[in-house]
């Protein structure tokens, strides 16, 4: 996969070269192209912005610099064009799968009071948002869904981890982890965990992520149930917590 980034804020992209997602940079698992949309502007000054017309507070993105700078990183409408704002459609696991099946992605990041409308007319697909909350650019949402998108990609994460990510419990909160010692500051970990019995581990496990969805997150609890009850291979949730 190719994602080409485009942004007023290169420098905000650095921590990209860090960690997991650096690794898999390094080695080609995909590909990150940070693209200064200031280079495309034919402004003798560089100028990306203006007042907005009506009146009111801030500045907006000019279409010119913007528009050009789509045109040269997709030239053929090959990728899908991604604006990052609070009026998309929520981003979620779901849809950060679906991204993560396709060949290339741009991601489009306002600043100020955001671009000029006709840029999401002619060249926009799809607005996505990360919550309900207004960022001062689209920058870290763009992050958000690049290492999102990232833990998809084949060989990026450890290889048992793929397959753990399509299983059944998968749409439900994750189950508390432990590690050593067996005992700290006079807190054990769960007796089932160090038994040795895989499908009582497995059974405990799948039992701690219903209660504790059942408790923070009822919506995705629903979600859960109304899959489970139309598949056929698994129990819902309720049967599950009893045993
Ligand atoms: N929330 N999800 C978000 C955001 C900043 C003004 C348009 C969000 O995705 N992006 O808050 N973006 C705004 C700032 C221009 C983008």
């Amino acid at each position: 996969m190719k994602i080409d980034v485009l942004t007023i804020f290169p420098e905000m992209y650095l921590p990209l070269s860090s960690g997991i997602i650096g690794k898999a940079l390094e080695k080609g698992l995909a590909e990150v192209n940070i693209v200064n949309i200031r280079d495309y502007s034919s402004n003798k000054h560089k100028k990306t912005d203006d007042y907005p017309f009506g009146g009111g507070a801030g500045m907006v993105m000019t279409p010119q610099p913007l528009h050009d700078a789509i045109q040269a990183v997709d030239p053929s409408r090959k990728a899908l064009r991604i604006y990052l704002s609070p009026k998309g459609a929520r981003l979620d696991q779901e849809a950060v799968e679906r991204l993560s099946k396709l060949d290339r992605i741009v991601l489009v990041n306002g600043a100020y009071e955001g671009i000029d409308e006709r840029v999401i007319e002619l060249d926009i697909d799809e607005e996505l948002s990360i919550g309900d909350y207004v960022l001062t650019s689209g920058d870290l949402a763009s992050m958000v869904v690049i290492d999102a998108v990232m833990r998809y990609i084949p060989g990026v994460l450890g290889s048992d981890r793929s397959t753990e990510e399509e299983s059944f419990s998968s749409e439900l909160l994750e189950y508390p982890q432990y590690t050593r010692p067996m005992s700290f500051m006079g807190l054990d970990v769960p007796e089932v965990l160090v038994s040795g019995n895989h499908a009582e581990i497995a059974k405990w496990r799948l039992n701690e992520s219903i209660k504790l969805t059942a408790e923070r997150r009822p919506d995705l609890l629903e979600k859960y149930n109304n899959k489970s009850n139309s598949g056929s291979c698994r129990e819902d949730s309720s049967a599950a917590r009893k045993k």
